[in-house]
């Protein structure tokens, strides 16, 4: 099996471009639902331990099924599917291009939960034109044992987030534990309260927002992600879900640029137009450098070969 690292802002991906399972016919939904049902073997082999690390995304590129599709992606980490993945698709466009596959401009890409449009801009930056995002519900208050009342907004951005305006953790990397610690509760008090996305979606993305640290960045963010880790790049998803706050609220207008910091520092320079339904058409710029091309080795005798699953 033949995969490529990369990173987005600080945050791995890795593209497997051979060798991934036989997932039939029908459409990216439905072969996505037949990944995650049929195969968790290919999906903890490629992201967990020892090959990986909680924290890489994994991404099986599949031929389009859509002719004006120039690929096929589904994304997987060490719990799940993702629906989209903003960090992902850098790093899916960049690496194509590293392959030679994909040339600078504009190009159409299928996810599960419909398409986005990648803009090559040069060798390492690319603009992901998210699917519509929008918020759900705004200012829901949810009590968290032992923390207190939070109360954020709910919101869906291609994945659903709960979103905290104002962390009561300073958003640094030396506070990286007590941050997962505290979004942890939050995930869980919001199942605990049936608190959901549309048609009882988890909330399975956790966003604290606070004063950026360099003053051209609009804000800084920490993300948990659905099986335990931090996002180490500002989230696309995570920044589309905001994007549809900032919206209807009225705080960023259509075009304008927002910069939003990441825990670790690296920042998206994130913007929308009006979408077409309830919500915004979010755009997400941000780098991918290319890590290592790798074939993966499955031994027999290796019993750790599908990954270290709990
Ligand atoms: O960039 O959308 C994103 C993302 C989701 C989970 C990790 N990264």
């Amino acid at each position: 099996m033949r995969v490529i690292d990369s990173h987005t802002a600080g945050e791995p991906t890795r593209l497997v471009v051979d060798g991934g399972p036989d997932l039939g016919s029908g459409s990216l939904a439905e072969r996505a639902a037949r990944l995650e049902a049929e195969h968790l073997d290919f999906c903890s082999s490629v992201v967990l331990e020892p090959r990986g690390h909680d924290a890489i995304v994994g991404a099986l590129l599949l031929p389009p099924s859509q002719p004006d599709c120039t690929a096929a992606v589904i994304y997987f980490n060490n719990l799940q599917n993702l629906g989209m993945c903003g960090h992902a698709t850098i790093g899916l466009a960049v690496t194509l291009a590293h392959l030679g596959r994909l040339p600078h401009g504009q190009h159409r890409i299928e996810t599960p939960v419909g398409i986005v449009e990648v803009d090559l801009l040069d060798a390492n930056t690319v603009a992901v034109s998210n699917v519509e995002s929008y918020r759900l519900q705004k200012d829901v208050s949810v009590d968290v044992p032992g923390r207190g009342k939070v109360t954020g907004d709910v919101a869906y951005g291609g994945n659903w987030f709960f979103l905290v305006k104002e962390s009561p953790i300073d958003l640094t990397l030396a506070n990286v534990t007590d941050l997962t610690a505290y979004t942890k509760d939050i995930r869980t008090a919001l199942e605990d309260a049936d608190i959901t996305g549309t048609d009882g979606a988890w909330i399975d993305h956790i966003e604290l927002f606070g004063p950026p640290v360099d003053p051209s960045s609009n804000s800084r963010n920490f993300v948990l992600c659905p099986g335990g880790a931090y996002d180490r790049s500002p989230c696309g998803t995570g920044c589309s879900a905001k994007l549809a706050c900032l919206a209807e609220d009225g705080v960023l207008a259509p075009g304008e640029t927002w910069i939003q910091e990441s825990v670790i520092g690296s920042t998206y320079r994130a913007s929308y137009q009006p979408g077409t339904g309830k919500g915004v058409l979010p755009t997400i710029t941000g780098q991918a450098f290319v890590t290592s091309d790798a074939n993966l080795i499955f031994n027999l005798a290796d019993p750790y070969r599908l990954g270290i699953r709990p």
